[in-house]
C-alpha cells in the first residue's frame, strides 16, 4: 500500500458507549411491545448494558492501536453534544476532544460521522402524551415535520448544517476527514418502508422519499459548513477538511428462482434506487425524486432533469459500506406506496445469490460475497473517477469467530484487485473496533475485532482471531500469497 494509506476500524456512538438518552433510537429500544414485556429489540436488548465505550475510551482506542491500525472512525453523538436545541454540553464536547487527543497520540488519524443514524429528540421524537408504538406517534425526522417542503429550508435540514458547521469549528483542528450521514438510504427504508428504525413506518414511499431530499440537502448544508468552519489541517501537508459520506452498497442480483428478465430489471432498479440515487444528487446534483431511473421527470417539483446546482460536487471522497449481496424478486407493477404517490419499490429482497456460499451468523444472516468488495469499488471509481473512496465499513456478524479472519483477507484481497484495476482507494475500516448494538438485533450480532464479555462488570475485551489476521495484514501492508495460505482457509 502507499504511505498514508489508512487502516482503521469503525465504530458509532449509539453502538458502543451506552446512556444516550436524548436520541430517537433510545425512545425507539424503549417501546413496550403488546403486553409492555419487551421492546422492539430484539432479545429485549438495551443499549445501556453494551461495551460501554463512553468510560472505556481510552482502553479502546488502546486496543485498536494493538492491531496496528493507523486510524479510526467513530461518530460524535448529536444527542449528547446538542441536548436541547441551540445549547451545548460542555461534557460531552470535552469528551469528544478527549477521544480525539487519545486517539493523536496512539497515531491514528481520525474519520469523524457527524450522523450515524440517530437523531436528537427535539428534532425526531415521540409526541407527549403518546406511546411511540405507532408510526404516527412519531413527529419530524427525516421525513420532516407535518407540511413542510423537503429541502434546503427543512428545519432538520438547517439544524445539521449549523451542527456540522459549529462541529468544524470545534474539532476541526484534530479532525482532517468528515463524514456527514451514515447510510442515508438504510436510514430512510428502514424507517419509513420497511419499520424497523424509528419511526417504524411501512411502506410510506412518499416519507421516505422526502427523507431522502432532506438527507441531500443536509449533506449540502454540512459539507459547506465544515469546508467554512474546519481550516486546520491536523495533518499536515493535508487538506484541513475532506467531506464524504458512508454510503451502503450491497451488490443486487436477479433472484435465480425467479423469471430472469423480470428479475434483472428489478435488481438494476433497485441497484439504482439503493445505491447510485443518493451518490448521483451529492455528486452530480441529480435528482431521482421519483425512484424512476430517470433525471428529467416532467412533473417532478424538485428539478429533476435540471441539475440542482445546491447539492452538486458536495462530496470529496465516497465512503463505502460494503458486507454483502442480495438477490432481488420481481414485483409485477411494484410495491405500491401505503400514502398513495405513483412511487414504487420494484421488488423485495428474496433468497441466497448463492446458497451454496457461507453466510454470517444469523439473525445478520449476510451472504458473504469477497468478489461484490472488487465490483463495487470498480463501479464507484467509474462513475465517479474524480473522487478517491475509503471504505468505510466491511465487516462479519461471526460470534464464534471462526470466519473473520477468512472474511477480512479475502475483503482486503479483493479491493487490492480493485486498487490494481484503477479504483484509488485510501484507506480500509473494518466494521467494527468491538462487539455493539447492532441495532433491532441488539448484542445477538457480533461484529467486534474484539469480543466483548458484555456480563463481566469490567466488560473485558478479548482480541479474535480475526483481529490477528487484521494485524497481520496491516503488518504487511496488505494481503500476500503467504497471509493468504495462513489465513484466508
Ligand atoms: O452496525 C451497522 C452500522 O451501524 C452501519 N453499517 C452496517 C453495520 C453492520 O450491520
Amino acid at each position: 500500500m502507499d504511505a498514508g494509506f489508512l487502516f482503521g476500524t469503525s465504530t458509532a456512538a449509539f453502538q458502543v458507549e451506552g446512556g444516550i438518552h436524548g436520541a430517537d433510537w433510545w425512545q425507539w429500544t424503549q417501546v413496550p411491545l403488546d403486553g409492555g414485556r419487551c421492546t422492539k429489540i430484539m432479545d429485549c436488548d438495551d443499549p445501556d448494558n453494551g461495551p460501554d465505550d463512553w468510560d472505556l475510551v481510552a482502553q479502546d482506542i488502546e486496543a485498536a492501536k494493538a492491531i496496528g491500525t493507523n486510524a479510526y472512525r467513530f461518530s460524535i453523538e448529536w444527542s449528547r453534544i446538542e441536548p436541547t436545541e441551540g445549547v451545548y454540553d460542555p461534557t460531552a464536547i470535552a469528551h469528544y476532544h478527549a477521544l480525539l487527543a487519545a486517539a493523536r497520540e496512539a497515531g491514528l488519524t481520525p474519520m469523524v460521522t457527524l450522523d450515524h443514524d440517530t437523531l436528537p429528540l427535539w428534532l425526531h421524537g415521540v409526541a407527549p402524551g403518546k406511546s411511540g408504538a405507532s408510526e404516527a406517534d412519531w413527529v419530524g425526522g427525516w421525513r420532516g415535520l407535518p407540511g413542510e417542503t423537503p429541502g434546503s429550508d427543512a428545519r432538520i435540514v438547517q439544524a445539521f448544517g449549523k451542527f456540522a458547521g459549529d462541529m468544524a469549528k470545534e474539532f476541526g483542528g484534530d479532525v482532517d476527514l468528515w463524514l456527514t450521514l451514515n447510510e442515508p438510504m438504510i436510514v430512510a427504508a428502514m424507517g419509513y418502508a420497511l419499520g424497523t428504525f424509528p419511526p417504524g413506518a411501512s411502506m410510506h414511499l412518499t416519507d421516505a422519499r422526502n427523507a431522502v431530499v432532506n438527507e441531500a440537502y443536509a449533506n449540502a448544508a454540512a459539507y459547506d459548513a465544515i469546508h467554512e468552519n474546519d481550516v486546520v489541517a491536523a495533518r499536515p501537508g493535508e487538506e484541513p477538511a475532506l467531506v464524504g459520506i458512508a454510503k451502503s452498497m450491497p451488490v443486487f442480483v436477479p433472484d435465480p428462482s425467479s423469471d430472469p428478465a423480470l428479475a434483472a430489471t428489478a435488481a438494476a432498479q433497485m441497484e439504482h434506487i439503493f445505491n447510485w440515487l443518493f451518490l448521483d444528487a451529492i455528486v452530480d446534483g441529480n435528482l431521482d425524486s421519483h425512484f424512476d431511473g430517470s433525471y428529467s421527470h416532467p412533473q417532478d417539483p424538485e428539478g429533476e432533469g435540471t441539475a440542482i446546482a445546491a447539492l452538486a460536487a458536495r462530496a470529496d471522497f465516497i465512503g463505502v459500506n460494503y458486507y454483502t449481496v442480495e438477490s432481488v424478486m420481481p414485483v409485477v407493477g411494484g410495491l405500491p406506496d401505503a400514502q398513495g404517490s405513483s412511487l414504487v419499490l420494484p421488488g423485495i429482497l428474496g433468497g441466497p445469490a448463492d446458497p451454496t456460499a457461507s453466510f454470517s451468523d444469523p439473525p445478520a444472516d449476510e451472504e458473504i460475497y469477497p468478489k461484490g468488495m472488487r465490483d463495487t469499488l470498480l463501479a464507484v471509481a467509474g462513475k465517479f473517477p474524480q473522487l478517491p473512496i475509503y471504505v468505510t465499513e466491511n465487516g462479519v456478524a461471526d460470534a464464534s469467530d471462526t470466519k473473520r479472519a477468512k472474511f477480512i483477507v479475502s475483503h482486503v484481497q479483493a479491493m487490492q484487485q480493485a486498487m490494481t484495476e484503477g479504483a484509488d482507494v485510501r484507506g480500509y475500516f473494518h466494521w467494527s473496533l468491538i462487539d455493539n448494538f447492532e441495532w433491532t438485533y441488539g448484542f445477538a450480532a457480533r461484529y467486534g475485532l474484539y469480543h466483548v464479555d458484555y456480563s463481566s462488570p469490567s466488560k473485558t475485551r478479548v482480541l479474535t482471531r480475526g483481529a490477528q489476521a487484521y494485524q497481520a495484514v496491516i503488518a504487511a501492508q496488505g494481503v500476500t500469497p503467504t497471509l493468504s495460505a495462513r489465513w484466508g482457509q
